[in-house]
């Protein structure tokens, strides 16, 4: 086996693509020799599989047992992730190397949750004492404002705030924000703006009093269309609203990496949150980006949050490759897209306030693991990311869980469900629960055609009735849904995607993909507002046309 030093200064040890690993071989040969065996065989023929096949970490407690793979599938993926060096990658991480090779970025957000009183140099800089100093900063204002001391220009308390903000700096904070409602202050309205349709702001804002309103502006660039179109939106609305004397500063606050932008927006920087180059847009819920739901939650549930990022991060860290709930769960990921062909992964909730979780996933593994080359830029030469999807149980099961159950793409799924009701109203927690036990049920073993008809099933319906189950899943059981439960979920699925992306060899962290569509935006914004009609020769023949029909439809 041949190492290679990469651009960060850690070291790949093997040359080429993950497929020319020993370990890759193994699993195809593995994956032979596993054949067409089912779950349902597995379980029969091993039935203790069950408790040896569950893991716990961080207080989340995983059951894998409903997976077409044994212990030996478990060991050899293991193998795979030592061969790519995703010890030393994680080790990497924690410590801020410049893992994230494309940008030259170090990738430290689990620096955002590491205690006060520990340090972190990095670049000369304990980056833990930073955070704090911006956390202590965040607590101080939102106690004032959740105690009614921060007042509007005419003197009223805040009652709504709406967070402006897109992708990574919108996705988390309203996912967050749904997850932990019932801890949020129900005084205060909250409110997320993220698209540029127009429609976007005039409905979050249209039932709004602009004097108890505070807007924040959360962009790391401080750049970007969306945000910077709607925060100008935002200014007129409040403008127009209390007149051209309105103390814009009591009604504004911003959360970026770029104080000369927030200054030249207009917003004090007194008003501004920073937070620092090294967490990605992605992985920024827990930083200042976070603002929103601090302001929902309290400082003091915010820090719970952060503890349960960090009690998942000391798992992560801490535990062996073959007990790692996160590296186990990548693993398995992997196992079924590129031993199994699975395209998709699905995200299926029992908890109605994680009803944003599948979307704040679906940016997370899709954009850091979308990936065609590797570190080096060489093609990756097998498939990476899975297209993740999801929706709360039981909605899902009334929508497309009949292509789960009988379609003829095999969907790997994560069920989650807590113990506790969140709200416990009658008997409808123990029905939830008896529905996202019994989906997994189903997925996993089917109904035989014995069984079938046993059920007195007419011949002619029988292969539509019929089960095919050996449909993998991993069941994820918490206690309860609080601040520290959310923490750990997150922490541990940002870990999977580190886990994948070593395996792969890709860059987890950087996002090339979006740029071009954002440049070409910006190029034929001008033709399509222009006055007269505008050479489109630069753009394709289709582009041009719809430009052209649009400009007509519009009067242009
Ligand atoms: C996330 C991405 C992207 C980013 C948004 C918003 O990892 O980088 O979703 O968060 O484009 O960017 P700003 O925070 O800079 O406005």
């Amino acid at each position: 086996m041949t190492s290679t030093t990469r651009g960060d200064g850690t070291t790949s040890h093997v040359a080429g693509g993950v497929a020319s690993t020993a370990a890759w071989s193994a699993l195809l040969e593995h994956r032979e020799a596993l054949g067409a065996s089912t779950i349902r065989e597995l379980f029969a023929g091993d039935p203790g599989r069950s408790s040896r096949l569950v893991l716990d970490g961080a207080g989340v407690h995983a059951d894998l047992s409903k997976h077409r793979a044994t212990a030996e599938t478990l060991g050899l993926l293991v193998r795979l992730a030592r061969e790519r060096g995703l010890p030393e990658r994680i080790d990497a991480m924690f410590s801020g190397a410049r893992i994230n090779t494309t940008e030259q970025r170090s990738v430290l957000h689990t620096a955002l949750r590491i205690p006060r009183g520990e340090s972190l140099v990095v670049d000369g800089v304990d980056v833990v004492a930073q955070v704090h100093q911006v956390l202590g900063r965040m607590g101080e204002f939102c106690d004032r404002v959740r105690s009614d001391q921060w007042r509007g220009s005419t003197g009223r308390p805040i009652r709504a705030v709406v967070n402006i903000g897109i992708g990574g700096s919108d996705l988390g904070p309203v996912m967050a924000y749904h997850a932990l409602r019932h801890v949020s202050r129900r005084e205060i309205q909250f409110r997320f703006v993220s698209n540029i349709d127009g429609t976007d702001m005039v409905e979050a804002t249209r039932d709004l009093d602009p004097a108890e309103t505070m807007f924040i502006v959360a962009s790391k660039t401080f750049t970007t269309q969306e945000t910077m179109t709607n925060a100008l939106t935002a200014r007129s609305w409040l403008v127009n609203g209390l007149g051209p004397d309105v103390d814009v500063a009591k009604h504004f606050v911003a959360v970026s990496t770029n104080e000369a932008g927030v200054r030249e927006f207009g917003i004090d920087p007194a008003n501004m949150f920073g937070f620092w180059e090294w967490v990605g847009g992605r992985y920024s819920m827990d930083s200042s980006i976070g603002l929103s739901l601090m302001l929902a939650i309290g400082p003091a549930a915010f820090a719970d949050l952060l503890a349960g990022f960090r009690a998942m991060d000391t798992h992560m860290r801490g535990t062996d490759l073959q007990g790692n709930l996160p590296v186990l769960m990548g693993l398995l990921g992997v196992w079924y897209r590129n031993f199994f062909g699975s395209q998709s992964h699905a995200v299926l909730p029992y908890e109605q306030y994680l009803d944003r979780f599948p979307a704040y996933l679906q940016q997370l593994t899709m954009e850091s693991n979308g990936k065609s080359v590797t570190l080096e830029g060489a093609p990756v030469g097998v498939d990476t990311g899975a297209v993740w999807f999801g929706e709360p149980g039981t909605n899902g099961q009334h929508s497309f869980y009949q292509l789960l159950h009988q379609g003829t793409t095999v969907v790997p799924v994560d069920f989650i469900f807590f113990a506790q009701p969140t709200n416990d109203v009658g008997d409808h927690h123990d029905k939830l629960i008896a529905n996202v036990l019994a989906q997994a049920n189903v997925l996993a073993f089917g109904r035989t055609a014995d069984e079938v008809r046993a059920k007195g099933v007419p011949e002619e319906l029988m292969q539509h009735k019929l089960m095919p189950g050996n449909r993998p899943s991993t069941t994820l059981m918490l206690d309860r849904l609080t601040p520290y439960a959310l923490g750990t979920l997150v922490s541990l699925y940002e870990h999977l995607v580190l886990t994948q992306g070593v395996v792969w060899g890709i860059d987890s962290f950087d996002q090339w993909g979006v740029e071009l569509g954002k440049e070409m935006a910006g190029e034929l914004l001008p033709a399509l507002i222009a006055h007269d009609v505008p050479d489109l020769s630069a753009f394709d023949a289709s582009t041009a046309a719809l430009a052209l029909r649009y400009r007509a439809l519009r009067g242009r």
